[in-house]
């Protein structure tokens, strides 16, 4: 009983923590020391240090004090930037980096020293996240962030954010020390070709112009990029469309710029071409302005995996004016970032890299959600490896304050950063009310899943991880099971339901919840189901079978609702659907579920069916390890999930998937992980009812058939004398639509 209440507490707990936290400092600071006491703060303090010049520290101040002056004994706060004369006293405690700031909570007295105007505003808001209750600790702080640049680039395909979630996230970055926002959302048209030379209609401008004015009132710098690539032209027209256009960004307010070479093909990828443009951008326009930020820029070959020999990406270090960042993903498109391959790319390019980190970006993974904690990225890296850091989003804007929570923890203090913490924290930054609930959906929302592309993983479920994987070994083995795991498990479940229920009527976070209530309907489907298949185990155990009829019945009920909303909500061209708890939680369900109806029907002679997702299409085999494996119908195309296991196939034994009626196939694909010609056979069932096999035809490493006729079923044989093992990465049916 102790065990099973110490689970059901347990999202509580970690809520509870992250509630004692609350009045940390976050980013962690460099070094923080308490004092003895606390200062009493309920209105704004007497300022020593010209108020006019602190522009928005004044005004970031006002934002968490009564603008009253306090009655009785004053505070006195000495704020200023170091060679001001209110803080000359303190020029030597002020550390010597950019954003960096000293702060002292003493006596009735504060003092904010910041070495530039930046580090002022960071004080103060360090300031407001002391500031609980109308008191201060005493308290002693010097602090600067290790990463020059941090923050956000709006760089995914898919709906652009709205002005509403832009201006949201600016300043969220702002209130966590994050200091840019880059503005490049692929699905702009007038980021990207073919209308990058065109200017913004007005409408879009005017919006453009407000998020400029929030992110200066946010202190953060908001850069806009551009992305002529697919169809520019090395002539000094285009060179002049450019610029014009940059003029045009500069006159709604824009002070920095970057220029994206990333994602395209033909004449836009010549190196010194693009180089040859840059530095003209460069000298003519960012230099020639004295307020505008160095420039920014994406190379073509943009992760290590593409830039291999790292010709390309030479040129650019040998070739682009020392000012001009270069931005990197990483060993990959999606990867987490490496010692090693940052010493690399500082090597190539000759300065150091700005990350542009694909995380928690799904564009390639449209139905699911990234909502776990931000970790695995080099933590001894520095400013003098990286200049900048900044995270890549969802197009959830509001989900994706839990990733970037983390990575502006990560950017300011890599060595002090602690991923769970900061995940933790989050929730309570985002649901104050709802912490634990919003936890308990995000544990279960984080694995991006190998398929794919990209094969970069997460971590997921990982308090329940291996009590699942016990319980439902013991069950496919037919073993005893531990009642304590089987406690475990059902109070997980009916964590998630409640959970799911919570954050749907959830009114602290409207936007939150907007974005996340597809997912979290699927998700207390899949609580649901997990309670229901653990009953069901159960009542196979107990062998009732009144009780285990009914239960099946529920069970199969609930698992074509989540088929349902799979077919019906977030449907778009490349992923539609809604998953959820797909690297443990929904496997867990799948196998307990097929392992106890097999068990039933061995026991009581039935032949209910023991395929796990709901499917209008059938699948039967002979290769033990597919048992039960759902048919998926995305986007109207039927496809097997991948395994992530090696497949014992035994000779003569085939899959084999039934249709409900001939559906009009135009090409198969198996994918098996290596190149097999002779000893497998493809069949297909025409709309007569009579086989007939496939020739095999190879593109790339798959194996690729076109069919163009209706059939009624598929079927893949292992036809050699020997039993083979093989992945099944792929198993899909493409379909006319
Ligand atoms: F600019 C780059 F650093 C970059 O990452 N570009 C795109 C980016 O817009 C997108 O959001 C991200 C994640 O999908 O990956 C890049 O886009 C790709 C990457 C691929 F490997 C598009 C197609 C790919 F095959």
């Amino acid at each position: 009983m102790k065990r099973k209440l110490c689970f059901v507490l347990l999202c509580g707990l970690l809520s509870l923590s992250a509630w004692s936290q609350k009045n940390e400092v976050y980013p962690r600071p460099r070094s923080l020391q308490y004092g003895e006491g606390t200062l009493a703060l309920t209105a704004m303090p007497e300022i020593s240090g010209d108020v006019e010049a602190l522009g928005l520290a004044v005004d970031c101040l006002r934002s968490f004090l009564p603008d009253t002056v306090a009655s009785g004994k004053a505070v006195r706060l000495i704020v200023g930037k170091q060679g001001d004369k209110a803080v000359r006293k303190y020029a030597k405690r002020i550390p010597p980096h950019a954003e960096g700031y000293y702060l002292k909570v003493e006596g009735e007295q504060i003092v904010i020293a910041g070495k530039d105007e930046r580090g002022v505003l960071y004080g103060v808001r360090t300031l407001g996240q002391l500031l609980r209750d109308g008191r201060l600790p005493a308290v002693e702080i010097t602090d600067w962030p290790e990463i020059a640049y941090r923050g956000v680039v709006e760089g995914f395909y898919g709906t652009p954010w709205s002005t509403e979630a832009r201006a949201s996230v600016i300043r969220f970055l702002g209130e966590y020390k994050m200091n840019t926002y880059v503005y490049g959302p692929k699905d702009d048209p007038y980021h990207r070709s073919p209308n990058w030379r065109e200017p913004y209609p007005e409408e879009e401008a005017a919006e453009l112009r407000r998020l400029v004015e929030v992110a200066e009132e946010s202190g953060v710098d908001f850069v806009w990029a551009i992305h002529p690539g697919q169809d520019i032209r090395w002539t000094d027209e285009d060179r002049d469309n450019l610029l014009r256009k940059f003029e045009q960004m500069y006159d709604l307010g824009v002070r920095a710029f970057a220029v994206f070479f990333d994602d395209i093909s033909g004449e836009g990828t010549n190196a010194e071409r693009q180089a040859e443009l840059l530095n003209y951008i460069d000298e003519r326009f960012v230099q020639a302005k004295p307020d505008v930020a160095p420039l920014l820029m994406c190379p073509t070959d943009y992760a290590k995996a593409w830039a291999q020999n790292g010709s390309y990406i030479g040129k650019m270090g040998e070739l682009l004016n020392p000012s001009i960042n270069v931005m990197f993903t990483g060993d990959a498109v999606i990867a987490s970032i490496t010692r090693e391959c940052v010493e690399w790319v500082d090597e190539k390019i000759r300065r150091p890299v700005y990350i542009w980190w694909n995380y928690p970006v799904t564009d390639y993974i449209r139905n699911r959600l990234l909502m776990g904690p931000v970790y695995g990225n080099d933590t001894t890296l520095t400013g003098e490896d990286m200049r900048g850091f900044v995270s890549n989003p969802m197009e959830h804007a509001e989900a994706s304050k839990v990733a970037i929570y983390g990575v502006g923890g990560y950017a300011w203090n890599p060595a002090a950063y602690d991923a769970l913490e900061a995940w933790r924290e989050s929730m309570a930054v985002l649901m104050p009310e709802d912490a634990d609930a919003l936890l308990c959906f995000a544990s279960h929302n984080a694995d991006p899943g190998g398929e794919g592309w990209h094969q970069w993983r997460r971590e997921e479920s990982v308090d329940i991880a291996p009590v699942a994987g016990r319980y439902a070994r013991a069950w496919e083995k037919g073993a005893e099971v531990s009642a304590e795991d089987e406690a475990r498990l059902v109070a997980g479940f009916e964590a998630m339901v409640a959970s799911a229920d919570r954050l749907l009527v959830n009114e602290e976070n409207p936007a939150l919840v907007k974005e996340l209530t597809p997912w979290l309907r699927q998700f207390k489907l899949q609580g649901e189901t997990g309670r229901e298949v653990m009953a069901l185990a159960r009542d196979a155990r107990n062998a009732d079978w009144e009780a285990f009829d009914a239960r099946y019945r529920h069970v199969r009920a609930l698992q074509k609702q989540s088929f349902i909303l799979d077919q019906t909500l977030n449907q778009n061209e490349f992923q539609p659907g809604v998953v959820v708890g797909t690297r443990v939680l929904q496997p867990f369900i799948n196998s307990v579920f097929t392992s106890v109806v097999k068990a039933a029907n061995a026991r009581w002679g039935t032949s209910l069916e023991i395929m796990a997702e709901y499917s209008p299409h059938r699948l039967t085999t002979t290769v033990e390890q597919l048992e039960g494996l759902p048919v998926q119908v995305k986007g109207g195309n039927v496809q097997l999930p991948p395994s992530l296991e090696v497949i014992r196939w035994a000779s003569g034994a085939y899959v084999q998937v039934e249709f409900t009626e001939p559906l009009p196939v135009v090409e198969i694909q198996v994918n098996t992980g290596q190149r097999i010609v002779e000893a497998w056979q493809l069949e297909v069932r025409d709309a007569d009812g009579t086989w007939r096999t496939l020739p095999v035809a190879w593109k790339d490493r798959e194996m690729r058939v076109a069919v163009d006729a209706p059939v009624s079923a598929i079927r893949w044989t292992n036809t050699s004398l020997d039993t083979q093992d093989i992945f099944l990465r792929k198993f899909l049916v493409l379909m006319r639509q």
